[in-house]
């Protein structure tokens, strides 16, 4: 069956270890919490096609793992993203000490204009929370970063982190401050685009490339 779109945006699922990124992308893909989620190895892989503002856009999901020993093979993926949600668990403070580092490497290694959403996930462990929402709004606000609770476990929010993410990529966009003819710039024309005639041959190339790394 062919997949019509207007429009193919890259993203990472980034952040430390067993902080919620593989149930975040499941929650979003399946609509259901993924039970016994292991340790990420390497990195997986999720798509789906989401309507933004009447356009239809398809997000490539890259989830990336966690733990240290996989930065290397993770960072390769960095590449060419357009967009990245950034998530630590609201009930370890030791997991949000670390969002400096992963947001160092996302902006050298993607893009520095890459769109970041930073989610605070567990939403759900209000009882063990350790980052109040006030101190990481306000990290959020000093790095540019968009911001929101999420639960993976309950649903909470979870479409609206992806779809924040990928409404402001379009609306800059439309404004001409993307520009998705630029070499990596993690956005491609979909089929139902009207400048797919134009662009369809390298999109579909660099498409293939992309899953095959
Ligand atoms: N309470 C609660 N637990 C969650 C939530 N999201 C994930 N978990 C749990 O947190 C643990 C880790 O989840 P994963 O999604 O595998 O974490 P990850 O960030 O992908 O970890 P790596 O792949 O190692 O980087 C699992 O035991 C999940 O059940 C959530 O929103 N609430
Ligand atoms: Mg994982």
């Amino acid at each position: 069956m062919s997949e019509t779109y207007d429009f193919l945006f890259k993203f990472l699922v980034i952040g430390s270890a067993g902080t919620g990124k593989s149930c975040l992308l499941h929650q979003f893909i399946e609509n259901k919490f993924k039970q016994d989620s292991n340790h990420t190895i390497g990195v997986e892989f999720g798509s789906r096609i989401v309507n933004v503002g009447g356009k239809s856009v398809k997000l490539q999901i890259w989830d990336t793992a966690g733990q240290e020993r996989f930065r290397s093979v993770t960072r390769s993926y960095y590449r060419g993203a357009a967009g990245a949600l950034l998530v630590y668990d609201i009930a370890s403070r030791e997991t949000y000490n670390a969002l400096t580092n992963w947001l160092t490497d996302a902006r050298t290694l993607a893009s520095p204009n890459i769109i970041i959403i930073l989610c605070g996930n567990k939403k759900d462990l209000d009882a063990d929370r350790e980052v109040t929402f006030l101190e990481a709004s306000r990290f959020a606000q000093e790095n540019e970063l968009m911001f929101l609770e999420t639960s993976a476990l309950t649903g909470e929010n979870v479409e609206e982190a992806f779809l924040k993410c990928a409404r402001t990529i379009l609306s800059k966009i439309e404004s001409g401050e993307l520009d998705p003819e630029r070499m990596w710039s993690g956005i491609q024309y979909g089929d139902a685009s009207p400048r797919h005639a134009k662009h369809s041959h390298g999109t579909q190339q660099q498409n293939r490339q992309q899953c095959n790394c």
